[in-house]
């Protein structure tokens, strides 16, 4: 594509679409034109584009004549019905929900692991789920490096996650219980504030809810290897912005945490953050706000012979969301990829 792309953020009124069009600005984006597109309810109001402000448009079918790249990120039943329609009218769409993640003929990216799945996109790619992001920049390297057999992870999931109206529910909790009022709850299944959910999205037939099971076969499909074996328990905290993650792999070879810190601090997207005498260690606080996605805590796992344990932490919705779909979007822009073959 020689002229700079027409661009459409699909959920502009979100909290990921937000931070989509934040993103485009920070990291210069080009592009001819970016149009906002929400639901009726937000047709009409304004959003934010650096210095600009965009009028919010009813997103309908039609909504794609002219446009070269549409970011989804408004929900997996929006992304089945529209993002189709996008194609069709020649746009490339980078989607964020889970509706596309798994199908054969949709590429799963997260630029530092699986830039080359791009070459074979027929016009939508899938942006992974949030957990599942932070957690493979830190394993593939470790991977190439020492082959990894078994991952089992933990999630402590922020509210930031579930939408704009999941970080309310949290804000007014907090001041209720404050207030010495009942909490009321409608986003969550139970009260969040001084709480922790160990369900995200839906229960499966396995017993296992649907997030968790995005972790173990989304991780598969971008490090292009099934045999690796993934386990997790997914759950959501009290906490606003950044997920945090405590990861053991088992590895074929034998690496010690020195190692993994010099391996790791060579990874694009990664920052060791590893220095337990200072108490520098990942946290929500550390990650909110930023690209990069911190790993500390980095120790041999004593009870197994080849095995480590870690802390992983990344902003959600930036490298969890909107900073990885603009990425991909980058890669496609470079590689002359955005165009629908
Ligand atoms: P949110 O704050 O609730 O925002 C939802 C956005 O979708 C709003 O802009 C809303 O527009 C729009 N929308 C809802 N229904 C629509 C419809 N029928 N037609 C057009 N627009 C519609 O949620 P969010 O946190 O931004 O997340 C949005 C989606 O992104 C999630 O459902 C999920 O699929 C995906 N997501 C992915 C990740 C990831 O891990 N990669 C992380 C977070 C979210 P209105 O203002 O008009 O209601
Ligand atoms: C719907 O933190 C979270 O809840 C995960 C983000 C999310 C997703 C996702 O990306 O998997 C929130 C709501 C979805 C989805 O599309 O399934």
């Amino acid at each position: 594509m020689k002229k700079n792309p027409v661009v459409a953020v699909v959920g502009a009124t979100g909290a990921v679409g937000r931070e989509m069009l934040d993103t485009l600005v920070r990291r210069n984006f080009p592009h001819a034109e970016v149009r906002a597109l929400a639901s009726s309810r937000s047709a009409g109001t304004k959003v934010e584009f650096g210095s600009k402000k965009l009028t919010v448009q009813e997103l309908t079918e039609d909504s794609f004549n002219g446009v070269d790249l549409a970011l989804f990120s408004a929900g997996g039943s929006t992304s089945e019905k529209f993002a189709p329609c996008a194609v069709k009218a020649g746009c490339v769409v980078v989607d964020n929900s889970s509706a596309w993640r798994m199908d054969p003929n949709v590429p799963l990216v997260v630029p530092e692991v699986n830039p080359d799945d791009l070459s074979w996109h027929k016009g939508i790619i899938a942006n992974p789920n949030c957990s599942t992001i932070q957690m493979v920049v830190v394993l593939k390297p470790l991977h190439d490096a020492a082959r990894i057999k078994r991952v089992v992870v933990s999630t402590y999931q922020a509210v930031s996650g579930t939408g704009q109206k999941a970080i309310v529910e949290l804000e007014n909790q907090v001041r209720q219980l404050f207030n010495g009022q009942e909490p009321t709850n409608s986003v969550y299944p139970h009260r969040i504030a001084f709480n922790c959910l160990p369900q995200i999205d839906v229960f499966l037939d396995n017993e296992y809810t649907k997030e968790e099971m995005k972790m173990v076969l989304e991780t598969k499909k971008i490090m292009g290897d099934d045999s690796i074996r993934v386990t997790a328990t997914t759950v959501r905290v009290p906490v606003f912005y950044g997920h945090s993650e405590s990861v053991n792999i088992e590895t074929e070879k034998k690496i010690t945490a020195r190692e993994a810190r010099v391996i790791l601090a060579q990874a694009p997207g990664v920052r060791v953050f590893d220095n337990p005498g200072e108490k520098i260690y990942p946290m929500p606080i550390v990650a909110a706000g930023e690209d990069d996605t911190f790993v500390g805590r980095i120790r041999e796992d004593e009870s197994i012979e080849n095995g480590l344990n870690m802390f992983i932490v990344a902003d959600n919705i930036r490298k969890g969301a909107a900073l990885n779909a603009v990425q991909i979007a980058e890669v496609l822009l470079e590689r002359n990829l955005l165009r629908v073959s």
